[in-house]
């Protein structure tokens, strides 16, 4: 079947859908989301997320389970040069990467990892600690001794030459100062758009899949925002803050200034929302909105803060919504089709 008529047959089962969900929300919205229905399907954040999708859509394209297929996804972002994921990102304040990630499955087992330095796949790591341990949480120099003993190499904690640029550049000033949609940024001095190879200057990644079985997982990694306080963690290795699953309703990820989705316990919210009958992109900005209530008395901060939420539920419908204008995310349900599709924003 060509691509456009099945994109046609899609767009007539998603109008279907949305119309119902439309009708229970008491008005007709219909969310942007091509593939929706899909199964195996894999989304996730930023531009970034297409070649992650790749990484997923080896594992799930075979029948394979959605866990790796999102733990598989996001290792090719934290092998890549990116200011915001892996040991090639962006510094703290006092000019070491440290990196934060956490990994749910369909069981509703999770693990995380938190101001973890020096392993270059703290994903990975984040599995082990929920495969392994008793414990979701591991952080510092626990986190990094306990990946030593799984096998993990410890690099050498050098900067990026990308890192070590952006840092000097920063120092110079040394302000903490959050920048929307950093990773998407054509002219900030801190974010080239691309890197001088040509390629995209990635970021942060969340990544939730479908697998062929039904079966939904997510997974997050991070290196925080950039010129953070030493010891800063963020909401990427907190469950139910960066990252949720539940394999009854559906999943949900999180990007942008942490600290606004860690008070609203953002991915946990999506998810009940979904399971409260909304669309993902509903529920996704319903939660967004609950961030922007937050403001209240710091109104003036808003305009510098983005969050962005992507979800899927069970029946492979994604949706996405953001603060501002700017987010986008990767979706790929086949192998000829991966794209990204703009959040929609509230501002
Ligand atoms: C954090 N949420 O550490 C992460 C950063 C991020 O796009 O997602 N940036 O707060």
């Amino acid at each position: 079947m060509s691509i456009a008529r099945r994109r046609l047959l899609q767009l007539g089962t998603m109008g279907l859908g949305t119309f119902f969900t439309g009708r229970a929300l008491g008005k007709i919205n219909r969310p942007n989301t091509e593939g929706s229905g899909r199964k195996p399907i894999v989304i996730s954040t930023w531009e970034a997320g297409i070649n992650a999708n790749k990484g997923a859509w080896k594992v799930l394209r075979d029948g394979g389970r959605a866990l790796d297929a999102v733990e598989q996804g996001v290792m090719v972002t934290e092998s890549e040069q990116s200011c915001c994921v892996g040991l090639g990102a962006w510094p703290d304040r006092d000019g070491f990467v440290t990196l934060d990630a956490s990994i749910m499955d369909e069981n509703g087992n999770c693990g995380s990892v938190a101001f973890l330095e020096r392993i270059k796949h703290p994903i990975s790591v984040a599995r082990r600690v929920m495969e392994k341990t008793p414990h979701v949480m591991l952080a510092g120099v626990g986190a990094q001794q306990f990946a030593i003993e799984q096998g993990f190499p410890l690099e050498n904690g050098q900067l990026s030459g990308d890192a070590k640029k952006a840092y000097e550049e920063w120092l110079k000033k040394s302000e903490y100062k959050p920048i929307v949609n950093v990773e998407n940024k054509g002219s900030s001095a801190f974010a080239p758009l691309r890197l001088p190879n040509g390629d995209f200057n990635h970021d942060t990644i969340g990544m939730v899949a479908l697998d062929a079985h039904g079966n939904l997982s997510g997974s997050c990694t991070t290196s925080g925002m950039a010129f953070k306080v030493r010891g800063r963690v963020g909401d990427s290795p907190i469950i139910g803050a960066g990252l949720f699953v539940d394999n009854e309703i559906g999943a949900a990820t999180a990007t942008g200034v942490g600290e606004e989705v860690i008070k609203t316990c953002g991915t946990h919210l999506v998810v009940q929302l979904m399971a409260q009958g909304l669309h993902p992109e509903e529920a996704c900005r319903k939660a967004v909105e609950k961030i922007i209530k937050n403001f209240k008395g710091r109104e003036a901060k808003l305009k510098d803060t983005q969050v962005g939420f992507i979800a899927i539920n069970k029946q492979g419908e994604h949706g996405a919504y953001c603060i501002q204008k700017g987010f986008n995310y990767a979706v790929c349900y086949a192998d000829e089709y991966n794209t990204l599709i703009d959040g929609k924003h509230i501002m």
